[in-house]
């Protein structure tokens, strides 16, 4: 199990982070995940044997967010 934090500044407000959150979790090995507009953060645990990084940022900006690097 690894875990990935991300910086997702676009989230605004709950329904950003539900929108968020529901992409995510319909990807195949991410176990959960948790998205703080407040912060502008996205925390995602997931199995690497499952799913692989490039999968969940690409989720991420099909959602229509986007993600600053750190
Ligand atoms: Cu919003």
């Amino acid at each position: 199990m690894k875990a990935i934090h991300l910086k997702t500044p676009g989230l605004m407000c709950n329904s950003c982070t539900a929108i968020i959150e529901r992409a995510l979790s319909g990807v195949d090995g991410v176990i959960s995940v948790t998205a703080d507009f407040a912060n502008g953060t996205t925390s995602i645990l997931f199995d690497e044997g499952q799913a692989k990084p490039e999968v969940i940022l690409s989720a991420v900006t099909a959602s229509g967010f986007e993600v600053e690097n750190e």
